[in-house]
This record gives C-alpha cells, sequence and structure tokens, in this order.
C-alpha cells in the first residue's frame, strides 16, 4: 500500500479494473429484484459544468447503494444530440452540426468516464443516430395512421431578412438573432401530435406518482389545465348563435356583454362593414397571446355592434371583440361579468359597460377597484337568490339544457403538440408529398428517412430546403414524383422514449422489445427542475402511446423522480458570462474524482442549491487523505485480521467503553441507511464522518487499554476498529468508489468492493440504547418500535408511518399530524 493518497494513480487503475472486468454491464436477471436508474442524458454541448458533476454523481451513488443492496441494476448513458446550438455553432464556425457534435460527445465522454460512473457503457446511443431516429419515424407513421398525428396551420416566428422560421431562442427583444429584423408571425401548415386525447390519463394518473415531488405534480396538473363548467348559447338576430364557455354559470345574472376572440367569426363577419372593427382584427394579428400576456395586456376592444339575447332575461347584451379573448381556448368567447371576473371589469371600466354585482362580498366592497372573485351565495339572481357556487351550478345548468341551449364541458388548457420545426440538425419527418395521394407516410422497409450530415449553411435557413437530392423522391403509393417534408421533429420527441430504448439498445427489427418490458419503469429518475412539465410531461405521453402500440406495458415511466437543485457561485448561477464558472476538469486532475463527488454529495441536500467553494472541495480531499492516513497505519493490524478466521465475540461480555463505540458505530449505521433510503445524501456523508471520528477514538482508547490474559479481550479492540472501518468504507462507496474499492483489495477483505453488502444492522447491536416506542394511530395503539436511541425524530415518524401494522390503518386516509412524544410514543393524527 502506497504511504500517500495518490488519487490519479488509484483511479485510473480502478477504471480501468472496472473496464476490464465489464463490471457494470446490465442483463435481465429475474432472480434479482431490478432497478432502473436514470439521470437525463445530456446535450453534448462540448464540456462538462459542475452541475453535470453533481446530475450523474447523484445518480450513481443511487446506482451503487442499490447495487450493494443485492439489486440488479442498470444505469445507462446516451446523448440527447439534436439541437439548435450544433446549428448555431455550424453558422459561426462553418463546421457541419454533426462533425461538431460527434467531437463534442467524443470528448465529454472521457470527461464522464474520469468521473468514475457506473454506467453500462455498452448501451451507450446518440440521438442523432439514423439507426435510433428510424424508430421514432416509425412510431410518427403509425400515430399518422392511427390519425394521432396530423396538420395544421400555425403561428410562427418569421425573420423577413433572413426569409426563414426562427426558434423561439433565436428571438431577441422581438428581433431576429442574426439579422436584427422585427420578427413576424406567420401561418404556416405544420404537423401536431394529438396530446390531448391523452389530456384525461396524464391527469388522473399523477395521482399515482407517489415518488415524484409535489411541486412537479402541481406544475404538471396547471399545465394540463382541466375545467370544468358550462358551454352555453346565446342567439344573435341574423347571425350564427355564440357558445361561451363559463367555469362560472353560478354569475349569469350578471353578465353585462359578450366578449368574442378578434378572430372569431362573428367578428370576422361584422367587420366587412364596419373599418375600425377590420383594423382592430389586423392589428391583434401581430400581438402575441400567451396565456402570461393575456392577464396582464391593456385590455382594448371594439363594439361589433350586433346583440346577443340573454338566455334567461331576454336582455339584448353587446357583443364586443376583445383582445383579451382567445380563439383557441374553449370557444373563443366569454360571457362577461364585471363584478365577479377580472379582466372583465378591467374592460368594462375602459369603455364604461355596466356592471351587475350577483355574489354577495363578505363586507364592504369597492367595485370602483376591482372584481370580486370568490364563490359565494348569489344575490340579484332572481329565484337563484341565496343558492351557493355548487347548487347554482347544478340549478342554472339544469334550467339552460332543460331549454337546450347549454351542456355541461370540459376544457384543458393543454393544446396539442406541434412537432414540426423549420431546423435542419434534427429528425427528418418521415413523410412525402403527393400531388395525386396527398401526404404519405414513408413505409417502414423505406426507414430511416436519412439526415444528410456532410452539409453547409448558407444564412440560417435549414440546407434541407435547398437540397433536392434530399427532398426529391418518388411516391410510396402511386410513384409519381413527390417530395418530401424537410421540416424536422421538435427535440423533446428524441428524449420522449431514450429512456426505453436503452433497455433494447441494440434491437434492430423494432422499436421496443420484452427487454423494455423488464427494465421500464425508471425506479429512480434525476434531474432538473426545468424539466419539470415539457420534458417529463412528454416522457410520460409518449410511456402511453408505445403502451397502447403494445411495447410497454406500464402506465408511467418515472416511478421516482429527484429534482436536484443548481451549483452556485457566490450566490448566483454559473456562467460563462459572468466568467465564475469551475472548470470540473482542473479540479479532476487535482484533487480527483472522489473529492469532487464527496464535495457535490456532502454540501447540500440533493433537492436544493449547492454553493461552489473551493475550500469545500479541499475539505473533502482532506476527509480521504485521513482515512488513507489511517488505513495505511493500521495496515498490517487490520490484513492480519482478516487473514485468520475469528472467534464468536459476545459482547455483552467485553469491556464497556468498546460496547459504547460499538453501538455508537450502529446508530451511525442505521442513520446512514436511513438517509440512502430516503435520499438525504448529505447527511450520509455527515453519518460517514462522524463514523470515522469513532474510528479514532476507538484506535487511541485500545492503545490505552491492558494486556489482558484472554486473547478474545485482547482481540475485542482491533476487532471493533476492523469493523467500524469496513462498515465506514462501504458506507462511502456509492459516494467514493475509487479509494474505497481499493482500500477494500490493500486491507484483503472478503471478496471484492463490487460483490460486497451494504452492512446489515446486527440485531443485539443497539440493546442498551434503544427505544421502545408505542405507535398509535388517533389514539390508539397499533403497534411497537425499536429505534436507535439517536435516531432524529423526523426518522422516527417516518419509521412509525412506515411500521407494516401503521400502514393497515393509514392506508386510505390522509396523515393530519404526526406526534411524538420523546421516548414514549408516536401518535398519529389520520382523517
Ligand atoms: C363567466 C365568468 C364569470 C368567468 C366569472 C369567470 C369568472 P379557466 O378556469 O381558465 O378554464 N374564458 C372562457 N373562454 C375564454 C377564452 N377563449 N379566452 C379568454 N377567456 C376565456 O377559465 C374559464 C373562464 O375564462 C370562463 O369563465 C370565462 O370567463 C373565461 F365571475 O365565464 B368565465
Ligand atoms: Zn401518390
Amino acid at each position: 500500500m502506497q504511504e500517500h493518497y495518490q488519487h490519479l494513480d488509484i483511479e485510473s487503475e480502478t477504471q480501468k479494473h472496472w473496464d476490464d472486468q465489464q463490471l457494470y454491464r446490465a442483463n435481465e436477471n429475474l432472480s434479482k429484484e431490478k432497478f432502473y436508474c436514470l439521470a437525463m442524458f445530456p446535450y453534448p454541448s462540448g464540456y462538462l459544468h459542475v452541475g453535470h458533476v453533481r446530475n450523474y454523481t447523484l445518480s450513481d451513488v443511487i446506482a451503487r447503494y442499490q447495487h450493494l443492496k443485492g439489486k440488479n441494476v442498470l444505469q445507462p448513458i446516451g446523448w440527447d444530440a439534436f439541437g439548435l446550438p450544433a446549428e448555431n455553432a455550424a453558422i459561426k464556425n462553418k463546421v457541419a452540426p454533426a462533425e461538431w457534435t460527434y467531437k463534442n460527445i467524443a470528448h465529454m465522454r472521457e470527461q464522464f468516464k474520469r468521473l468514475g460512473f457506473a454506467y453500462d457503457w455498452s448501451r451507450e446511443f446518440t440521438t442523432c443516430d439514423p439507426q435510433y431516429y428510424k424508430w421514432e419515424q416509425w412510431l410518427f407513421t403509425q400515430l399518422f395512421k392511427k390519425g394521432l398525428a396530423y396538420k395544421k396551420n400555425a403561428v410562427v416566428n418569421w425573420d423577413p431578412i433572413d426569409q426563414t422560421v426562427l426558434a423561439n431562442e433565436q428571438v431577441v427583444d422581438g428581433r431576429g438573432w442574426r439579422s436584427g429584423a422585427l420578427v413576424e408571425r406567420k401561418e404556416i401548415p405544420q404537423w401536431f401530435i394529438k396530446i390531448t386525447d391523452y389530456a384525461d390519463e396524464l391527469l388522473s394518473s399523477l395521482d399515482d406518482l407517489k415518488g415524484w415531488p409535489e411541486q412537479v405534480v402541481t406544475m404538471q396538473r396547471n399545465w394540463i389545465g382541466r375545467s370544468e363548467g358550462l358551454s352555453i348559447r346565446f342567439t344573435v338576430a341574423n347571425q350564427d348563435d355564440i357558445s361561451v364557455f363559463t367555469t362560472r354559470p353560478d354569475t349569469l345574472m350578471g353578465v353585462s356583454y359578450l366578449a368574442i376572440a378578434p378572430q372569431h367569426p362573428i367578428a370576422i363577419a361584422a367587420a366587412s362593414n364596419n373599418a375600425e372593427l377590420q383594423k382592430f382584427i389586423d392589428e391583434c394579428r401581430n400581438i402575441e397571446v400567451s396565456e402570461a400576456a393575456l392577464a396582464t395586456i391593456d385590455k382594448r376592444g371594439v363594439n361589433t355592434g350586433l346583440t346577443a339575447k340573454h338566455p334567461i332575461t331576454g336582455e339584448e347584451l353587446p357583443i364586443w371583440a376583445a383582445n383579451f379573448v382567445v380563439m383557441d381556448y374553449g370557444s373563443g368567447a366569454v360571457m362577461s361579468v364585471p363584478a365577479h371576473d377580472q379582466r372583465d371589469f378591467e374592460f368594462s371600466q375602459k369603455y364604461q359597460l355596466p356592471l351587475k354585482q350577483v355574489i354577495q362580498t363578505p363586507g364592504e366592497w369597492s367595485f370602483e377597484k376591482q372584481a370580486y372573485t370568490e364563490r359565494g351565495t348569489l344575490i340579484n339572481s332572481g329565484k337563484y337568490d341565496g343558492l351557493n357556487f355548487n347548487t347554482a351550478f347544478d340549478a342554472i345548468s339544469a334550467d339552460l339544457v332543460a331549454i337546450g341551449v347549454a351542456q355541461v364541458e370540459t376544457n384543458y388548457r393543454l393544446r396539442d403538440w406541434g412537432i414540426s420545426r423549420q431546423r435542419y440538425w434534427g429528425t427528418p419527418i418521415p413523410i412525402v408529398y403527393c400531388d395525386s395521394c396527398g401526404p404519405v407516410p414513408v413505409p417502414e422497409e423505406d426507414l430511416p428517412v436519412v439526415l444528410p450530415e456532410n452539409v453547409k449553411f448558407d444564412g440560417v435557413q435549414s440546407p434541407l430546403k435547398n437540397m433536392p437530392s434530399f427532398y426529391q423522391t418518388i411516391c410510396p403509393e402511386c410513384g409519381k414524383d413527390a417530395t418530401r417534408e424537410t421540416d424536422t421533429f421538435d427535440t423533446f420527441m428524441e428524449s420522449s422514449w431514450y429512456y426505453a430504448r436503452f433497455a433494447s439498445f441494440d434491437q434492430t427489427n423494432s422499436m421496443l422489445d420484452d427487454r423494455a418490458k423488464y427494465w421500464t419503469p425508471v425506479d429512480q429518475y434525476i434531474g432538473g427542475i426545468e424539466h419539470a412539465v415539457m420534458h417529463l410531461l412528454y416522457a410520460r405521453f409518449f410511456h402511453k402511446l408505445l403502451r397502447d402500440e403494445g411495447l410497454l406495458q406500464t402506465d408511467e415511466p418515472f416511478l421516482n423522480l429527484l429534482t436536484q437543485g443548481m451549483v452556485l457561485k457566490d450566490g448566483s448561477k454559473m456562467s460563462k458570462s459572468k466568467g465564475n464558472t469551475v472548470d470540473p476538469q482542473v479540479l479532476i486532475e487535482k484533487y480527483g474524482a472522489d473529492t469532487l463527488r464527496l464535495f457535490s454529495i456532502f454540501t447540500a441536500p440533493p433537492e436544493q442549491s449547492l454553493e461552489w467553494s473551493d475550500t469545500g472541495v479541499e475539505g473533502a480531499y482532506k476527509y480521504l487523505k485521513r482515512i488513507w492516513n489511517f488505513c495505511y497505519k493500521n495496515q498490517q493490524q487490520i490484513t492480519s485480521l482478516n487473514a485468520t478466521d475469528r472467534p464468536y465475540i459476545n459482547w455483552q461480555d467485553q469491556d464497556k467503553q468498546l460496547q459504547a463505540y460499538r453501538r455508537e458505530m450502529y446508530q451511525l449505521l442505521q442513520q446512514a441507511t436511513f438517509d440512502m433510503e430516503r435520499l438525504q445524501l448529505n447527511t450520509v456523508v455527515s453519518a460517514a464522518m462522524k463514523l470515522f471520528n469513532v474510528l479514532q477514538d476507538v484506535a487511541n482508547y485500545v492503545a490505552t487499554l491492558p494486556e489482558s490474559d484472554s486473547p478474545l479481550q485482547q482481540q475485542a479492540g482491533p476487532r471493533l476498529m476492523n469493523k467500524i472501518l469496513v462498515v465506514l468504507i462501504r458506507i462511502l462507496y456509492p459516494i467514493t468508489p475509487h479509494i474505497t474499492s481499493h482500500l477494500w483489495k490493500e486491507l484483503e477483505y472478503k471478496g471484492t468492493m463490487h460483490t460486497a453488502y451494504w452492512p446489515k444492522l446486527t440485531s443485539d447491536a443497539l440493546v442498551v440504547n434503544e427505544l421502545e416506542l408505542v405507535v398509535q394511530v388517533n389514539g390508539k395503539v397499533r403497534a411497537q418500535l425499536t429505534v436507535a436511541a439517536s435516531l432524529e425524530e423526523d426518522a422516527i415518524k417516518q419509521l412509525a408511518v412506515e411500521h407494516e401494522k401503521v400502514v393497515k390503518f393509514t392506508a386510505d386516509k390522509t396523515i393530519r399530524k404526526i406526534i411524538y412524544v420523546p421516548k414514549k410514543l408516536v401518535n398519529i393524527v389520520v382523517g
């Protein structure tokens, strides 16, 4: 054993051993429980940053821990290779996106290897490989045949100078990033996938995602945005009826006007003899109407001059075209209730439209200032007076349904997923346009439609658009001349199913096979909160599409989700422009991968942001050096102990102080195990650090013990030291796998680190320092719980809640409160 901790030698030697032995190759094994651990795959930007270090270390720690627990673990890695940065680099540096991307991948792969992640490298793939995107194209053609993929007009950002479509990221302050031209909005035909067909299921199966952060579930729920309401028909003299969608039919008697979208057919019809209205409609065409914008835009409108009949009072209500009404939600028309809706209120103030209060306010309410938007008891509503929201909703909808002017309706905020991109560096959309047959999907035997990689950029426009060798083809149905679609897929398509492809990575006959049914769902998924909506929603959607193709058998792709926090420097996000980035490569050289891994795990709980600090990194390095030095000093004693058969020690008969140290070890092990399970990984390191202190205390104490005649007593001290060390090494292994694997070998422990198990708690270990607690549910005793006395309150509560005898009484209830009376009882209050 080397006297000093030589991280570079140790790490390269260990990594070589892993590679040679192919230790992390995964295979299907039905005799073991599987564990699929996955961190969101990286975009090959070209260099490794500290955010990567954190993200992929978290995943690796979990994967290695699950392996120690005896699970059959899969941890793969690949590259999310399509996307705009490659194109921008191509335009700037005159290098083809493919070449740029492959070079970046090669560089980053080496950097990843230096960090010692337990990947099954045999499964590595990149999404720009035709063998990968072929199956995405195939799936698209299946969706097309099922009517789940369709084409319609949609608005894009148009750069009038470069004559090209811009991605949102290429629009800077409303101008094209290269030309500086004011970006226009233009309608062009684009492909969509019907995610709205799955809206209900995407919403309801959120309830099954118990292992997801509540925050992410809520964001998805809001994004899908389900609204239950009523569609009400208003008649308009000499025109078609106008349907409005409302979630507040209880306010029907407070309606003072109708507001319709500027693109509403009635507005367009009315504009033919109303120049002011026509001008307004034209102006609105160029304004973006995002959800967020809607609430805050300056409310504007024009009276159409038409009126609509109130279905109950018969009153004639003015119809206004208004910019706060969007055409593609509900029916593009609103019954406006200024007293109880803020947008309607602002509009009515501006155009002096009447306001009628129909909901009682709790106290005084100044209707000059704002609307009262809470639900409440109805007033000024004739026969409906006195009803509350629910009874009014039911009564009014029953009456309107009875006279045939309304129906109950559900609407979603979620829109169909527009997947066409007018960019080059993406998966070609496998469609051929034929004058006789229309759009024809490319047949399976002609897939993949390969993206030409050797291209030159002339300006920003996709080279495909000027490449007859790509787009000229013949129709697969009638054989006549035809042209290919030159748009490519949104790159969220590739990241929506890669997790499943890792299982069937080398399958050439189908998109997925039975191995995907074995490995999915992913047991632990790890990634940034910035993917809370789009990526995670699209992947959930794809999982259901693949299930409905018969390729998968579960409903959800990711069982547990960990969203790691950001890495900060001096309190702010690291960025090249701020000049506060840290290059992990330099630190790997100087301190080693283990130090970097240890630092990024120890410094903060996984979900919280991590403040980068050079002294922190230095501290992690010192800790590993101290462990190394301890092992070096005691190597002889330990290896000789490990070489002999060791007689059984009855610890009850041993020195009281040694017994106390032994208990401490098991308490720390219990804490570390508990924290590993709940992914509170930073405190696993705290436990390991405390354990190392105990180890040193034991060593010092043993040195003071007098010689004993009993060989067993003589051995007890060293045996305990050895035990603590081998527990410590295994607790640290998932976090710092190189040094621990190396020490395992040097100290001649049985087998290898790879075949070792996570240390078990010995049943007698905590005897003296254990607590017997009573667990109650709603005050009734339901279980007894034995815990280490040192266990923290949170951990105790959690163990109580998870106790099998307790679960029976809480299963279908909500836990309201957990009361802990120290050393006596835990009372779980459910309702
Ligand atoms: C009358 C009313 C009275 C409304 C009231 C609200 C409060 P969510 O929950 O988002 O579904 N609305 C309907 N279609 C619209 C469109 N195309 N553009 C803009 N606004 C639209 O919101 C439903 C409510 O948003 C509907 O209920 C409607 O206004 C408005 F005191 O109807 B409400
Ligand atoms: Zn044809």
